[in-house]
């Protein structure tokens, strides 16, 4: 439900804000929730508010503390590393006046951020950025190596559980809610043609032989703050994900988003496929911060990493198209579909650079 000017300040009214503001205004392209930016009188951007899609997120106490602990911890280990402008290199959340994570309006949950200055997210990375971009990422997941398990939530069970997404897909063809399976059936076969090939991490979870990792697990590209003056990263944003599982998540996210020279949901399917100098910079990075922790099984995985994600963002598309767009905010009525193709075809170009991106693995092996 959209809301009027007055109500959106008057739930900033709620939080503890430094400087009064004047207004809102969307801002960013995610698929879930909401995100404005807020603006003082004399026309700065200082805040960041977004609202919580409790529909997904259903426990935002949990998906709050998780955020919390995580900005927490990170502070930290900058501080201790002895770094400067540290409010530009993590996330701040400012509580509510009677001192809550969050604030809740009767049907919606709002929280409040520190807008960073001189900063942006690209759509798009050159190498260089993917070079950056992976040291940060594999530096996010060191910093966060060490938190103790049990003390992150799962804000949304099973998110990257691929058995758990295709029992999904499995429940939708099922239902045929929306009529769209005759539609879909040849990408249908495809999916299951390569099911049992991309439930490796489960598996091998099962047998003891992989261990969960504190992931960002939304690795998009444009969940990365650069400095607009240097290109540099500053800050690692859009935490609700953030929690333990396959340590894959982080690179096949990245690869999936910044390693297609096309977009998420391209029409054009001649633009979509890999960009085979994207994952080198990137893995390049990625490697750099996180070899130290990475068993070789999970250092030859890395591209597989890449091709799963991109598997199950197909999955996941397509299951919310034949539930009839439930999930994903849609542009246009056959969005999830368009998305699904593209998908697809990103993967099947995964799958054709397989071996040439596991080769380029060999150099840590
Ligand atoms: P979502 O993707 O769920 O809409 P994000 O938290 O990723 O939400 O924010 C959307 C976009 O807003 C980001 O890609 C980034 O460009 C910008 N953004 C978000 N938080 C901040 C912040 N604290 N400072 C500056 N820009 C931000
Ligand atoms: C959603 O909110 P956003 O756009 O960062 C989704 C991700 C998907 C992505 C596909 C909570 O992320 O898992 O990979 O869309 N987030 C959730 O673009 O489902
Ligand atoms: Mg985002």
């Amino acid at each position: 439900m959209a809301k009027t000017k007055e109500e959106l300040l008057a739930i900033l009214s709620q939080f503890d804000l430094k400087e009064p503001v004047v207004s809102a205004e969307p801002f960013g392209n995610g698929h879930i929730n909401d995100t404005l930016k807020v603006i003082t009188a004399n026309g700065e951007t200082k805040y960041v508010l977004q609202r919580i899609n409790h529909l997904i997120f259903t426990d935002v106490d949990m998906l709050q503390h998780n955020i919390y602990t995580v900005t927490s911890y990170i502070r930290k280990k900058l501080e201790e590393r002895g770094e400067t402008d540290i409010d530009r290199k993590v996330l701040t959340f400012l509580p509510t006046k009677d001192g809550k994570q969050y604030y809740f309006d009767g049907d919606s949950y709002w929280r409040v951020s520190l807008f960073i200055p001189r900063s942006k997210s690209y759509e798009e990375v050159t190498p260089e950025l993917s070079y950056e971009a992976g040291k940060a990422f594999g530096d996010f997941q060191t910093m966060l190596a060490d938190i103790p398990e049990g003390t992150l939530g799962e804000t949304i069970p099973d998110f990257h559980n691929m058995e758990f997404r295709l029992r999904q897909f499995h429940e939708a063809i099922e239902a045929n809610a929306a009529g769209r399976l005759e539609e879909v059936k040849e990408l249908v076969d495809e999916i299951e043609k390569r099911a049992d090939s991309m439930c490796i991490q489960e598996r091998l979870y099962r047998e003891g032989k992989l261990k969960k990792r504190t992931n960002h697990c939304d690795t998009k590209v444009n969940n990365m703050l650069f400095d607009t003056d240097t290109d540099e990263v500053l800050c690692v944003i859009d935490l609700d994900t953030v929690m333990p599982g396959f340590v894959l998540s982080d690179i096949g996210d990245f690869i999936r988003t910044a390693g297609n020279t096309g977009a998420e949901d391209d029409e054009n399917l001649d633009r979509v496929g890999v960009n085979m100098p994207i994952f080198q910079a990137y893995t390049r990075g990625y490697m750099e911060k996180a070899k130290m922790f990475l068993t070789p099984m999970e250092i030859r995985l890395l591209p597989y990493g890449g091709r799963l994600l991109t598997y199950m963002q197909t999955v996941r598309f397509l299951t919310d198209y034949l539930n009839g767009d439930t999930y994903y905010k849609i542009h246009s009525p056959k969005h999830n579909l368009i998305r699904t193709k593209a998908q697809f075809k990103l993967l099947q170009s995964l799958e054709e650079h397989a071996a040439e991106m596991d080769e380029f693995m060999n150099q840590w092996l």
